[in-house]
């Protein structure tokens, strides 16, 4: 008879395989699947971060909303704002199918101890910045994230195809606004062009350190969680950009960006990865504010979640009393 202790291995390893042939087919795990813990932590730790970019993201754009040109911008700039909201939410629910809990994620944020894309550590003085930040910050995020909607764990997967359409919205609005400003006075195209230069290189930070200074890439390319790696998709992204830039009449603030032949990609100057490190290290232009923002926002929120689970405690002793 096999001892328990052996029989749990033989389990493991069975486990295990099963777990890599999945891997190997290009199928998808799901949350009553045995994954390896390595999977799982790595899974959290992208998942929750990318819930907490989508809730700290809403505050640099949310500083417009009473401050739109027009009734109509006013509205769309909500509803992108509470697009933004959707999107860590269903974030959140697709990290606690892997066994954490919402209330110890949202603790490793107003603790400062979680980590967000830098992109939101930028302050949008002008109107412009909606404009870019749909155009630039958005774009970015779906040319990360199309290919996210094919990661190897089946809730993230099905999360990013919502929230890939909506990013599409959120984009579009963005090149809207701007298009709109370089239609207008000779102000307006500065102030658009002056937003594009302050967007640019924090948006092609968003895809990460270059390769041979990624950690986690090769790991989770592995694993069929990242399709592409980060230096891939900063350069798809760029190829993405320069057409759109042509239409909309701004210019990148890059001098070397150059189409070469050879490589059938552009070139580009190289980026400035100390300030990519020090906007990581919580010394960005808004990293303060914006947690400073968040512990706010949590602490007036205590009596929603509260009455929530007030409401859903009576209605479970409902429910029983019924049965
Ligand atoms: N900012 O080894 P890698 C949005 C960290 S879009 C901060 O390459 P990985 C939409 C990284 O976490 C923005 N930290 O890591 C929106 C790791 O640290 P750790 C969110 C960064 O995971 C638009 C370390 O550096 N999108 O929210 C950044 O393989 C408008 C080493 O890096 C996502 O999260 C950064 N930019 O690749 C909302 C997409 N880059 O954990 C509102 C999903 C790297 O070891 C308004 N995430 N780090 O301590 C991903 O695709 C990946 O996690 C990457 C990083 C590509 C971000």
């Amino acid at each position: 008879m096999t001892a328990p202790a052996d029989l749990t291995v033989v389990e493991n390893e069975a486990a295990q395989a099963r777990f890599d042939d999945l891997i190997a087919q290009d199928s998808r795990i799901e949350p009553r699947d045995w994954m390896p813990d390595a999977y799982r932590k790595t899974l959290i730790r992208q998942i929750s971060q990318h819930a907490h970019s989508e809730i700290i993201g809403m505050q640099p754009e949310s500083n417009w909303i009473s401050r739109a040109p027009s009734l109509k911008r006013k509205a769309i700039l909500l509803a992108k704002v509470q697009d933004e909201a959707g999107h860590g939410l269903y974030l959140y629910s697709a990290a606690q199918t892997l066994g954490i809990g919402r209330e110890e994620m949202m603790q490793q944020l107003i603790e400062g101890r979680a980590r967000y894309s830098s992109i939101f550590n930028y302050t949008t003085p002008t109107w412009a910045d909606m404009g870019a930040i749909g155009w630039l910050v958005d774009g970015a995020a779906i040319c990360n994230q199309v290919p996210l909607c094919r990661a190897s764990y089946g809730p993230y997967g099905r999360a990013m195809v919502r929230i890939c359409k909506e990013e599409s919205f959120h984009q579009r609005q963005g090149f809207e606004i701007l298009l709109e400003l370089m239609q207008g006075t000779e102000a307006q195209r500065e102030m658009a062009q002056d937003a594009v230069n302050r967007w640019y290189w924090p948006s092609l930070m968003m895809f990460g350190p270059p390769d041979d200074e990624s950690p986690n890439s090769a790991q989770s390319m592995a694993w069929n969680i990242k399709r592409f790696s980060n230096d891939d998709l900063r350069q798809r992204f760029v190829g993405m950009l320069v057409p759109q830039a042509e239409v909309l009449g701004v210019t990148l603030p890059d001098p070397n960006l150059a189409w070469n032949e050879e490589r059938q990609a552009y070139d580009m100057s190289e980026i400035d990865w100390t300030e990519f490190h020090e906007v990581l290290a919580g010394r960005g232009p808004a990293n303060a504010e914006r947690l400073r923002r968040r512990r706010e926002a949590h602490e007036e929120g205590a009596w929603v979640r509260e009455a929530a689970a007030e409401y859903a405690r009576k209605q479970a002793l409902k429910q029983q009393s019924a049965a």
